[in-house]
């Protein structure tokens, strides 16, 4: 019996994922209703912010009564709140099913969906393929929990670690390939942040495309006016006089919760050594692209992808787990999770 509803789980995942980049700050939600004779007879996804749930998108294809006393499979714990769309579990009462399946609990203290099915005498299975479901909607999760966004850091080494020699000089250690899809990336996420050092040293340009922003850390407001980030795209400037000092230093975890405030749910960070370390510090980042050029720089004072203090222990690392490696041209891309 486990193993059917994993089937009809993973089916609700490929829905889900349909809504990738669409739904957000709402979550990728997939169902799937088998009738009473366990046959498909209806599926459905949320397909883009403020539009209809998924249990809605399938539910209303149904003609009367040919769910009932069937199954509903949904990789979210259906709502019971009125938000832009009434709540999910009374259309699932009316529809009559028999048994609800979901892969986790929603976190929205807004939603008890379980309980008032379980009220109508529905039976609920829960927990079913719950952490690739947790892995699925992981920006939705981190959001609607901390109220901060997901934050993605990524750098580009050598094989030893290296971002630029002691001078400086970073151009280029990644191939074009890497390069050119690090500009690709940067369209998935709703605001690009970088440091002052970085627009002092490299003068970017980070071109966004109309929704989406950039925020530069400039605590002394050292970044000249005419600086290439500034001259196309809406830019916010976090500096001493917007934001709490931590240590001397801005503090990361409240400019990130001010570009939260601002609409931000997903953050892409492109810095050097000493702002990547800091945010890995104070554990602010929930995942790593790292490009690893097949090269060697073999000097321990060119500079580093994390700068930090001295750790004695091995013990003392931040341990991350790796879900994607790609070659990216003649390079290495990894991509892992902050654990
Ligand atoms: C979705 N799609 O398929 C499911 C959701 O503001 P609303 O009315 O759209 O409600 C959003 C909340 O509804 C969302 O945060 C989540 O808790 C719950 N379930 N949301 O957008 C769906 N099932
Ligand atoms: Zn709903």
């Amino acid at each position: 019996m486990h193993n059917i509803d994993e089937k009809y789980m993973k089916m609700c995942f490929t829905l889900a994922k349909k809504g990738k980049g669409k739904v957000l700050p709402n979550p990728m939600v997939g169902c799937v209703v088998l009738n009473k004779d366990g046959k498909v007879v209806s599926k459905g996804y949320h397909k883009k912010y403020g539009e209809n749930h998924a249990e809605r998108e399938a539910l209303l294809k149904l003609k009367n009564n040919e769910a009932e006393g069937g199954i509903l499979y949904v990789n979210l714990e259906p709502c019971s709140h009125y938000g832009k769309t009434p709540p999910c579990v009374d259309l699932i009462i009316e529809h009559k099913l028999k048994k609800v399946v979901i892969a986790m609990r929603d976190p929205n203290p807004k939603v008890d969906g379980l309980m008032k099915l379980k009220q109508a005498g529905i039976e609920v299975v829960e927990g079913v393929l719950e952490d690739e479901a947790r892995f699925l909607n992981r920006i939705f999760i981190k959001n609607i929990t901390q109220k901060q966004p997901y934050v993605v850091l990524k750098t580009a080494t050598t094989m030893d670690g290296k971002i630029a020699t002691h001078t400086g000089d970073s151009k280029w250690i990644t191939s074009d390939d890497s390069r050119k899809l690090v500009y690709a990336m940067r369209k998935e996420f709703d605001c690009i942040l970088t440091s002052s050092n970085t627009v002092i040293a490299d003068n970017p340009s980070m071109i966004v495309e109309k929704v989406q922003m950039k925020c530069v850390l400039d605590k002394d407001m050292r970044t000249a006016v005419d600086a290439k980030i500034y001259q196309q795209g809406k830019v916010y400037v976090a500096t001493k006089k917007n934001t709490p000092l931590k240590d001397g230093q801005l503090d990361l975890k409240s400019v990130l919760k001010e570009l939260y405030k601002q609409g931000i749910c997903t953050v892409f960070v492109e810095c050097g050594g000493k702002l990547a370390g800091a945010f890995l510090k104070e554990n602010l980042v929930d995942e790593i692209y790292q490009f690893i050029a097949p090269k060697i720089l073999n000097d321990n004072t060119g500079k580093s992808c994390f700068d930090g203090d001295c750790q004695e222990k091995i013990s003392q690392t931040k341990n991350l787990q790796i879900y994607e490696t790609k070659i990216i041209g003649k390079d290495l891309l990894i991509k892992s999770i902050c654990l």
